[in-house]
């Protein structure tokens, strides 16, 4: 895949804002968001027809934007939406089993704390990696413990050139080090989903990142 997709990485699900998440994202969208992953887990999160509802509408609204829409852990929500990709965390379908019963030409994410599940990420043909919690989160009931900016360049030496992207309580004044620790972006949810002004605020993470990208 091409690592310029995840350099402002949007994840949402109805549950991070309490605004229309469909306003949200299109926000997000004008403020230059390069890839969308639906996330709707946790309390009050959507259920059966009202959540594949809700997918197909934001997926149709990234593709207005030409932004692909990515699904996380539920392969057959991503399969029934006709997501452009899916991200599996460590409990999930292992990446070998999923990606029998989806498409080629998928984009397919996994997410690593440590150094032996990014190579096994690398081994099982992930097309990125998730790094994180780099930060403390809210947003995540189970996160684990943080591994700060270390963590990603340890990562970073693990994963050779394949793409990686750091998660987990990131905001705006962390993405300089996060860029400069090795990462090809940053995904962010509350970061952006509770802004106060959601277009701006992606337009300035999109900024950030793509300032530390040339400078570095
Ligand atoms: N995954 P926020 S941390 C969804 O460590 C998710 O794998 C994480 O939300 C991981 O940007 C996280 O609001 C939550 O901190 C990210």
């Amino acid at each position: 895949m091409d690592k310029e997709l995840l350099r402002v990485y949007f994840i949402m699900g109805s549950n991070n804002t309490t605004r229309d998440p469909l306003t949200v994202l299109e926000e997000a969208l004008q403020g230059g968001i390069t890839l969308f992953q639906f996330r709707e887990k946790g309390k009050n999160a959507l259920k059966g027809k009202a959540k594949l509802d809700l997918a197909i509408k934001m997926k149709r609204l990234c593709h207005a934007y030409n932004i692909p829409f990515i699904v996380n852990d539920e392969v057959d929500l991503a399969l029934e939406a006709k997501a452009d990709g899916i991200h599996i965390g460590q409990d999930d379908e292992p990446l070998i089993h999923v990606k029998k019963r989806c498409p080629e030409n998928w984009i397919y994410g996994v997410s690593a704390t440590n150094e032996l599940e990014a190579r096994h990420a690398v081994q099982d043909g992930a097309d990125y990696i998730g790094v994180g919690p780099v930060y403390g989160t809210n947003t995540k009931e189970d996160a684990k413990q943080p591994i700060g900016l270390k963590g990603i360049a340890e990562i970073r030496s693990i994963a050779g050139e394949l793409p990686i992207v750091a998660i987990g309580g990131i905001k705006l004044g962390h993405v300089f080090n996060i860029r400069k620790a090795g990462a090809d972006g940053v995904s962010v949810i509350s970061g952006i989903s509770h802004a106060e002004k959601v277009r701006q605020t992606a337009e300035l993470f999109c900024n950030y990142s793509h300032f530390t990208a040339s400078y570095s």
